[in-house]
């Protein structure tokens, strides 16, 4: 199902990757819900195994144990808590539904799992679940390593296993009816929504047979009827036998060409200009507008796993990431999805990064820190928080004032300088040229003095930033120098000052 379910007319999901349910339901109510955030995408909330080689890495969420609620991030009450807390907020919330495969086929024997339930990954059996050798698809896989040796062949990629992870039979009813299971008691719980992990490795019909089973939402806060919302992570850059035209007719699809393609624009590699994305989106060879979910980076790509390559643009390179998000916000194309990451101890020999593996923040005892907050509103303990740097929370915001205009009012200089409007609610210009730039531009805007929410912001009365004049037939001039902080602006309706 297609839909996010956002209230209150917002329109952006943001990934609050690795937080603790208790930071996450008070993120919410103190930041989320009064600048209009849609919805939190969490990391997985059922029982993983933890490892200690490499000492517990943020992947090792991707290899489940069973369905019990307790993980890094917390306990079940905990996750209770949050969801009650966003949802009592108009924030949604998004679980990462990992449904594809238990843990990897190495993941030994015992009670190293989040919640103490004891597995045997040599024996295939999980009696948290329960499930036994039964359940996989052994015997489907042709391959003599039993892993996925070639992404060409459509049958090694949804039998065998994903690096070795234990590869769940969903053709089996019992399997179907124990991921469905899991599902609904998260819907119970209120969640509006699942990212649906690895489904290039599932058949489209099994997930069409499991999708098929989940109850409508929670009617404490939703509309009677409402299906979850479904967004399927089918990596598809082109090029390979499976294609994210498989999944579309059962929920949204990840775009990775988005960000891999708008990380080339904004670091002009391929001889890209910002001015080729006149036609951004489904001109660009997009999945149509209502199928695609869409970032910039996500915590796979932003540290070298998954697709999208050296392209991708993430916090690490925090000026183009700003205009990177920008653009994407400003942009009516697809539902947004903003990441929120931690940072970690890069180290790179020869191109690769040997800390890939890192997990969030944490204390000596293993467990993960608290989101701190600094009086600048900033994040501190290693949580980078992207999603509050003010450049972006803003241009959250201008999104969802501008939600339902079309773009008009396109202009470039046939380089990298662009600019756009939506109807009558927001403009935007941004330029990645090493150059200063004067132009008078048509806003398409009604007349009146507006603050730029990427230099400051409305306060009040007040604007902490640049002013920008909109003359009476919607011309304005805009002057922006290479050595501003940020080298683009934004106004909408209502930074009118
Ligand atoms: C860990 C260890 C493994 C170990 C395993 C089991 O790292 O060495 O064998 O445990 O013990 C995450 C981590 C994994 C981790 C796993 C489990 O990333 O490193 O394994 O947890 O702990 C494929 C899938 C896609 C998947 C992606 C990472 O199709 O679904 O790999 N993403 C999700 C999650 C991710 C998670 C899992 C799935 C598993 O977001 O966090 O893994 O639950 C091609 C294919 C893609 C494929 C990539 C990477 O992409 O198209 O489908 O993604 O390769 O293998 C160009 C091409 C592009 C290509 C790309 C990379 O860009 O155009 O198509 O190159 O080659």
């Amino acid at each position: 199902q297609h839909n996010p379910h956002f209230k209150r007319g917002r329109t952006t999901i943001v990934h609050l990757f690795e937080w603790r349910w208790s930071d996450i339901a008070a993120e919410c109510e103190r930041f989320l819900a009064p600048k209009g955030f849609g919805g939190v995408q969490i990391s997985p909330p059922n029982e993983h195994i933890v490892l200690d080689q490499p000492w517990r890495p943020w992947w090792q969420r991707y290899q489940p144990i069973s369905y019990d609620l307790c993980s890094r991030s917390g306990s079940e009450e905990e996750f209770k808590d949050m969801i009650i807390r966003c949802n009592n907020v108009g924030v949604n919330i998004y679980v990462d539904a990992v449904i594809n495969h238990m843990c990897g086929s190495g993941g030994g024997e015992g009670n190293h799992s989040s919640c103490g339930s004891w597995f045997s990954a040599s024996k295939k059996d999980f009696p948290s679940v329960p499930y036994s050798a039964w359940d996989f698809s052994v015997n489907k896989c042709r391959t003599s390593s039993g892993d996925i040796e070639n992404y060409g062949d459509i049958f090694q990629v949804r039998d065998c296993r994903l690096v070795s992870l234990l590869d769940l039979d969903l053709e089996k009813d019992y399997v179907r009816g124990k991921v469905a299971e899991y599902m609904n008691k998260l819907i119970d719980l209120g969640v509006a929504g699942f990212r649906v992990d690895a489904c290039k490795h599932m058949w489209p019909g099994d997930l069409e047979n499991v999708y098929g089973r989940l109850q409508n939402l929670n009617t404490t806060w939703f509309p009677r009827d409402s299906k979850p919302f479904i967004f399927q992570e089918v990596i598809d850059l082109g090029g390979e036998a499976i294609s994210y035209t498989e999944y579309v007719h059962l929920g949204r699809v990840t775009e990775f060409k988005y960000g891999a393609k708008l990380g080339k624009v904004f670091r002009k590699w391929d001889e890209e200009k910002l001015f080729y994305t006149r036609t951004w989106g489904e001109g660009w060879s997009f999945m149509s507008d209502g199928n695609a979910v869409v970032f910039v980076d996500n915590h796979d790509n932003q540290r070298g796993h998954g697709a999208g390559g050296s392209s991708i643009i993430t916090f690490w390179d925090s000026r183009l990431y700003k205009m990177a998000v920008g653009y994407m916000l400003a942009h009516p194309y697809g539902v947004t999805r903003v990441m929120s990451s931690y940072s970690w101890n890069r180290n790179f020999v020869n191109g690769k990064d040997q800390n890939d593996w890192m997990g969030p923040p944490s204390n000596t005892n293993g467990s993960t820190k608290s989101v701190s907050v600094n009086p600048d509103q900033t994040c501190g303990d290693g949580w980078v928080c992207e999603h509050r740097w003010r450049q972006i929370t803003n241009m959250v915001i201008f999104r969802n004032v501008v939600n339902g205009q079309p773009q008009t009012n396109w202009w470039d200089n046939q380089s990298n300088q662009v600019a756009f409007g939506r109807g009558d609610r927001g403009f935007i210009y941004c330029f990645s040229t090493p150059s200063t730039l004067n132009v008078t531009l048509n806003t398409g805007m009604s007349g009146g003095t507006y603050c730029d929410v990427i230099s400051g912001q409305k306060e009040g009365n007040n604007c902490t930033g640049k002013q920008i004049l909109v003359s009476d037939d919607g011309h304005a001039h805009f002057k922006i120098s290479n050595l501003d902080e940020d080298p683009f602006v934004a106004i909408h309706a209502e930074s009118k000052i």
